[in-house]
């Protein structure tokens, strides 16, 4: 597969006279999509799509994405009640933004200097973002409307609308990452899903970082409870941050979570629940002792967040990991407990890239290549490889590898270092930050989540009074045809939403065509699409875009021998405003395929 990072780009002629967007019954080539997603028809200009890319055939390894788009409101009057299938294309950009600061080491507290106490009444403080705070703000894309254009006057009622309808979200402001776990043990029988997810409560925009919570039996309707935790402490007084759950095997439940302390430096604290036999978990206690772990000396007071779910290794030793970086090398630390009040760093990192900056969210977790089940995170041995992904600060995308675990050495070691973390799989190509999985035990399989930011701006979210959504729950397993990459498809649950049908059968899509099909009137869209490619338009081609990459392409405008074929939706009657989402098919000269699935977030009428 070609690599996603970049590389040099060749510009390839293609070889045979642009068969990109065919459809035959020639079926030597398949691929299969399902879009989960909401289309807001018409006059709304916002709307989440996931799209899943099924079955590579004959070995080629597939790129997954999930999408979130608003759509530029500059020069859009009005939006077509039509879904639209032909050639389209991808490409983004995101603004990276670099956030420096050095560690002249840090004297924790005596929990008795507190200085913000539970009681204390919650004031809320000045909103401060990005660089500050150790985090990056929202980066907007170009098409954003900030550059004071045209855009449609949309009123709030109208940016209501545009709200998801089965993606999670808040009941209104802000939101990004999420922590989570499957409640079981003791509350199994109870069958709900807890999570909960950073959100500001009194604004749309990133700041005063509190804990919402939501219960659900099924990870698809969802029920919001009162905030779990507020920033109310000396230790997290500017934000509770991205933390993490653990199961213990008596049943007791802990969450480590990074706090912003008053002073701006990260720290990992320990809450728990008050009441474990309350199934909704409503009240939450902060530890005493916290913080429970401080930055070491080596890395910046802002570099040391997020703590993975803990893993017990055969010693008795529980394992947690945290993202960090040194200079522009992004790190996996790993700290061990018995109790998750005291904590030791073990020597040397988990797993180091140089170049690759700011790691944060990262996530370590076991996966089966055996089967198909998922493994709790403590499972170790063989037929089991582990999956390490981190969150990259510097470029806002996730992505990870697959290798090999050494507890004792405290090293993870990747099955091909050319295909090491950064340097090629994406977890999702999509507008897709900070994912996380959990082992769900009560159906044994592993679920990965996603925090989807719009690409609009804080002036849209703050009128419209909320932004972001959690994508769909995916379940993740093992590509055991290439060996070298995860397959996710979206829980199966999500399929108790569907409500009618409407299909369309041997549609065919000549080079450079573009067929509309008529959906009626809809506002929810579950799309599933399998594209067949004629057999002779692969074998004419001897060699096609070896070097492609969605984010390096020209979008959906590129075009070359073997696509872009695939789905533009939210179009406008004339195209000029739409969303592309695309496969793009790679042969390389020895015969090898390579699928690849983009979106092109920049599609509008001045590109
Ligand atoms: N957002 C959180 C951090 C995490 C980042 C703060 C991910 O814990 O590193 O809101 O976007």
């Amino acid at each position: 597969m070609a690599d996603e990072t970049g590389g040099e780009k060749k510009d390839v002629e293609p070889s045979h006279p642009i068969p990109c967007s065919i459809i035959n019954t020639k079926q030597i080539f398949c691929i299969i999509l399902i879009a989960h997603g909401t289309l807001l028809f018409p006059e709304r200009n916002l709307f989440p799509i996931e799209l899943v890319l099924q079955a590579p055939l004959m070995g080629r390894q597939l790129e997954y994405m999930d999408c979130f788009r608003s759509l530029s409101s500059k020069n859009l009057q009005k939006t077509k009640d039509s879904l639209i299938g032909g050639l389209i294309g991808c490409g983004h950009s995101q603004q990276p933004e670099p956030c420096e600061s050095t560690n002249q080491g840090f004297v924790p507290r005596k929990p008795n200097n507190t200085v913000h106490s539970k009681t204390t009444p919650f004031m809320p403080k000045p909103r401060s973002r990005g660089v500050s705070a150790g985090v990056s703000e929202k980066a907007f894309l170009t098409v954003s409307d900030d550059d004071g254009g045209d855009a449609y006057p949309w009123n709030s009622v109208e940016m209501g609308w545009q709200r998801t309808a089965y993606h999670f979200q808040p009941e209104k402001n802000w939101m990004n990452g999420r922590q989570q776990t499957s409640l079981l043990g003791p509350l199994f029988h109870e069958r709900w899903y807890h999570l909960f997810y950073q959100q500001n409560p009194d604004s749309a925009v990133w700041g005063n970082i509190t804990w919402g919570h939501a219960v659900s039996a099924d990870l698809v309707h969802w029920l919001y409870l009162p905030l779990a935790m507020q920033p109310d402490s000396w230790f997290d007084w500017n934000g509770v941050w991205t933390g993490s759950a653990t199961l213990l095997p008596d049943g007791q439940i802990v969450i480590l979570y990074t706090g912003d302390t008053d002073d701006h430096v990260q720290v990992q604290n320990l809450a728990y629940p008050a009441n474990l036999s309350d199934p909704l978990l409503l009240d939450w206690v902060k530890y005493a002792g916290n913080p429970v772990m401080t930055p070491p000396k080596f890395i910046a007071l802002k570099d040391f967040r997020d703590p993975t779910t803990a893993w017990l290794g055969p010693d008795g030793l529980w394992r947690v990991a945290f993202g960090s970086k040194i200079n522009k090398t992004g790190i996996a630390l790993v700290y061990t407990t018995t109790n998750f009040t005291t904590f030791e760093l073990l020597d040397g990192f988990l797993h180091e890239v140089p170049t690759t900056g700011m790691w944060e969210c990262v996530d370590f977790y076991p996966i089966s290549t055996l089967g198909y089940e998922g493994l709790d995170t403590s499972a170790n041995g063989p037929g089991i490889k582990h999956v390490l992904k981190a969150s990259f600060d510097d470029d806002r995308h996730d992505y990870y590898a697959i290798g090999t675990y050494d507890l004792f050495n405290n090293t993870w070691t990747p099955d091909d270092p050319e295909e090491d973390v950064g340097f090629k799989l994406r977890v999702d190509y999509g507008k897709y930050y900070a994912s996380k999985t959990f082992y769900d035990q009560n159906k044994g399989r592993r679920i990965l989540w996603g925090w989807i930011g719009e690409t609009d701006s804080e002036a849209a979210d703050l009128q419209q009074g909320w932004a972001s959504v959690q994508s769909i729950p995916r379940i993740v397993i093992y590509d055991n045809k290439t060996g070298t990459n995860i397959i996710q498809w979206p829980i199966v649950e999500i399929e108790c939403l569907r409500l009618n049908s409407t299909e369309f059968e041997d549609v065919e899509l000549e080079p450079g065509s573009v067929v509309e099909l008529d959906i009626g009137k809809s506002t929810q869209l579950d799309i599933v699409a399998e594209f067949k490619i004629e057999s002779e338009a692969l074998e004419a081609t001897l060699e096609a875009d070896v070097s492609y990459n969605c984010s390096g392409s020209s979008g959906s405008a590129q075009r070359g021998s073997l696509g872009p074929f695939g789905l533009q939706v939210l179009a406008n009657e004339n195209l000029t405003e739409q969303t592309p989402f695309y496969f793009y098919i790679a042969k390389a000269s020895e015969g090898t395929y390579t699928s690849f699935f983009c979106s092109d977030q920049t599609r509008y009428a001045s590109c």
